[in-house]
């Protein structure tokens, strides 16, 4: 299915710059504390005061004072340090620099609470033992205003001993978005070219939304063919052209309009398309009677999952991807409304020698009569999942 044929006109289209870097991520200062250290994956959070459950003469505020050379410390097991960043706020993890951390491997615990006495535990690991900076220890990103960290002993000693720590906002560290397409530029700039045959079909709109000020309404009548090519379609073109061995995260979300139709043909709203001429996409979201699936590696390929189709709904998409023409090497992961729906699956993303492109909106049968009408919103590319998911209470 979903065969069609790549013209010169799409070279056209495709020929807007790829992944530059969106002025607002470069505008996105980061609240920090006033003396900085390097905290890789964290963008650490102004704190307001810090408490311990004792000291040994090291207090408490030498972990934010900017210095690997002074630290809390506190003997026993169970002691613990808590970071009061003053107001509830989205939090997803913490950025530690152990004293001694090249030598000590630190059980401990990562907990949080919005009032100072009921906390949850949100992480529960060990120290590299490897290095002096600061690790990131990421969790679910919550809303909170205490961060606590419990120590437990490292493998040398019952010291809790820390030189740094940070708690790190949920939101993801600019440097890991790579690409947004979430219209909030109240057009469609931000993606390469478009496939359409009129510009009302690709119409960036201010309701519905799920996310800012603006979403993408896509339209599709039968016989729109802007390509003149098999099947009816309006899709936006984004030249993402992952390299072979890169991994990405992209985040986006999809509503199907109350009136969508229910035909028991191919709808696409979501393909990764192949550089070459002909052949079905390597990787294809589509809906097909009363499911949603996606299916990976062509025609026939391999249907790795499908849901029922809900209308009316905005539905989070997380997929999780390694782009490899080998199977052992590629793989799949997709996450739905936040929770993992498809355990990472090992098999093929790409097709040898050939390079991917991210295509949106709406690409179905072209036997379909009835109008076709769904939303995309917040596509987001980045290297990690760090602020991906959403946030809980
Ligand atoms: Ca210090």
């Amino acid at each position: 299915m979903c065969w069609i044929v790549l013209t010169a006109a799409l070279a056209v289209a495709m020929g807007g710059p790829a992944m530059a870097t969106p002025a607002e991520d470069r505008a996105a200062a980061a609240q920090t504390n006033a003396l900085d250290i390097p905290t890789p994956r964290c963008t650490p959070l102004a704190v307001a005061s810090v408490i311990a459950s004792g000291h040994d003469g090291n207090v408490p505020e030498n972990t934010l004072d900017g210095r690997l050379d002074t630290r809390w410390s506190n003997l026993g097991k169970g002691s613990w340090i808590d970071y009061d960043i003053g107001t509830v706020a989205k939090v997803g993890g913490v950025s530690v620099a152990w004293h001694e951390g090249n030598k000590r491997r630190n059980d401990f615990v990562v907990s949080t609470s919005n009032d100072g006495i009921h906390y949850k535990v949100v992480y529960t690991g060990q120290s590299s033992g490897t290095t002096v900076d600061a690790e990131t220890y990421r969790f679910d990103p919550r809303k909170a205003r205490r961060v606590r960290i419990t120590v437990n002993g490292n493998n040398l000693n019952d010291w809790a001993s820390l030189a740094e720590a940070r708690v790190c906002a949920a939101k993801v560290p600019p440097r890991e978005i790579v690409w947004r397409g979430n219209f909030e530029t109240g057009d469609i700039k931000q993606w390469s070219g478009a496939q359409m045959v009129d510009p009302d079909r690709l119409l960036v709109v201010t309701s519905p939304v799920t996310q800012g000020r603006y979403a993408m309404k896509t339209t599709v009548f039968q016989g729109d063919d802007p390509i003149d090519s098999s099947g009816n379609r309006n899709e936006l073109v984004q030249v993402t052209n992952e390299p072979s061995g890169s991994e990405y995260f992209y985040k986006w979300s999809t509503m199907f309009d109350a009136s969508f139709p229910s035909e028991r043909h191919w709808q696409l709203f979501t393909q990764w398309h192949h550089s070459g001429n002909s052949g079905s996409p390597p990787v294809e979201f589509y809906v097909y009677g009363e499911e949603m699936r996606l299916n990976i590696g062509g025609s026939p390929g391999v249907q790795v999952w499908q849901a029922p189709l809900v209308r009316n709904q905005w539905r989070d998409f997380v997929f999780h991807v390694k782009w490899s023409s080998d199977p052992k090497v590629g793989f799949v992961e997709l996450y739905l409304d936040g929770q993992l729906v498809m355990p990472k699956r090992y098999i093929a993303t790409q097709y040898p020698g050939q390079l991917n492109y991210l295509k949106v909106g709406l690409y179905r049968d072209e036997v379909i009569e009835p109008v076709g009408i769904l939303y995309h919103d917040k596509w987001t590319m980045s290297r990690s999942i760090d602020g991906l998911l959403p946030v809980t209470d």
